[in-house]
């Protein structure tokens, strides 16, 4: 029996966050001896925010990098760069095609994105969702491992794979999303009812994977957090909820060993332990990128093999597609 097919992506839009490293990465991890996985770069959906060309360049190759310090295993998972493999773009013209506009208009991550850059409203934000749909059904992907935040866009996928099922015959996969109760939505540090962001412009609103431990303690210490001076997760206490999320998280201690641990400590207790369980954490993530980083042979080995193996996958359902529109074989 053949395995279940996985997709997922991250943009290398920026240093990856704790918040990338929780809500997605470390559940890629987990899914890849059981299922068929491909793990994309996604540079293209990158483009659609200005991006200066050379920090793309070193970007993308951070988080081939990062994803195989983290664990992903490339003997296991296929790790390739989104653009390497053409049939992504060539899949979105068609899915372009059958996306109502209103769809579009209410992606939320739209709205907020188009907000916040006015003078920028280019077409790819507006059909980033199409493009990320595309990304999902060329590889017939059933589960798709993401944030909180990609819901919304799951959905669309998932209604424009069933739209094209119905318009011509069964072509696509219908995937399911896998959003991860504990985890799926970290929370800015500065302002913990916004989702972390590495296009914060606040840099104490995140800590990056690849972040020093003075920085980590600094930004820790300076969370926000409230009056109230308990350790307790629940939503009186936002700040506090989402640090105790994170120590889980990085420690494996559930929420209720760690409310009892601080019975009666004070936030600065919590705090410097909570910084120390991230550092310890996240040190042999860091040791390892420092290796793969300074081997960009290897890294150029892995996305070749990476791009050739999606490519025989995609191609395959890209010319059924084109085959079930009417476009001639060539
Ligand atoms: P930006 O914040 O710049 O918009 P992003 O980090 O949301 O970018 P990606 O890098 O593409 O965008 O996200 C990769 C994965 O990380 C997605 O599955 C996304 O849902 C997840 N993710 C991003 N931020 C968080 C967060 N704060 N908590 C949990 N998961 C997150
Ligand atoms: N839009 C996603 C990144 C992404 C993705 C995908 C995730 C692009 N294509 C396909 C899952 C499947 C984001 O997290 N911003």
């Amino acid at each position: 029996m053949s395995k279940k097919i996985v997709f997922s992506g991250v943009q290398p839009s920026g240093g990856l966050t704790i918040g990338n490293y929780i809500g997605a990465i470390k559940n890629f991890v987990e899914l890849q001896d059981e299922y068929d996985c491909y793990y994309s770069i996604v540079d293209m959906h990158a483009i659609t925010v200005p991006q200066v060309p050379k920090d793309l360049r070193k970007n993308t190759l951070d988080v081939l990098a990062l994803y195989i310090a983290c664990g992903l295993d490339p003997e296991k998972s296929t790790l390739f760069i989104q653009s390497h493999v053409p049939a992504h773009a060539e899949l979105t013209w068609v899915l372009n095609t059958i996306t109502y506009m209103g769809q579009l208009n209410r992606m939320t991550q739209f709205k907020e994105k188009s907000r916040r850059s006015e003078e920028n409203l280019n077409a790819g934000l507006f059909t980033y969702p199409v493009l990320m749909a595309a990304d999902i059904l060329l590889y017939q992907s059933d589960l798709v491992p993401v944030g909180e935040d990609q819901k919304q866009h799951l959905e669309l996928a998932r209604d424009l794979a069933e739209r094209f099922n119905n318009r011509y015959s069964e072509t696509f996969k219908v995937p399911e999303p896998l959003i991860k109760e504990q985890g799926a939505r970290i929370m800015s540090l500065q302002n913990p009812e916004k989702k972390m962001s590495k296009s914060d412009e606040n840099e104490n609103a995140y800590i990056l994977i690849l972040d020093k431990p003075d920085t980590i303690k600094r930004k820790i210490k300076r969370a926000v957090t409230d009056s109230i001076g308990e350790i307790k997760y629940n939503d009186e206490q936002l700040g506090i909820k989402n640090l105790i999320t994170i120590y889980s998280v990085f420690s494996g201690a559930s929420i209720e060993e760690i409310e009892n641990r601080y019975d009666g400590a004070g936030y600065g207790k919590f705090k410097e332990d909570l910084a120390q369980v991230v550092i310890e954490a996240l040190r042999p993530i860091q040791e390892r990128y420092e290796d793969l980083i300074n081997n960009k042979d290897y890294l150029e080995k892995i996305y070749r093999e990476g791009a050739e193996k999606a490519s025989y996958v995609a191609y395959k359902t890209l010319r059924k597609v084109y085959r079930k529109v009417g476009f001639i074989q060539k």
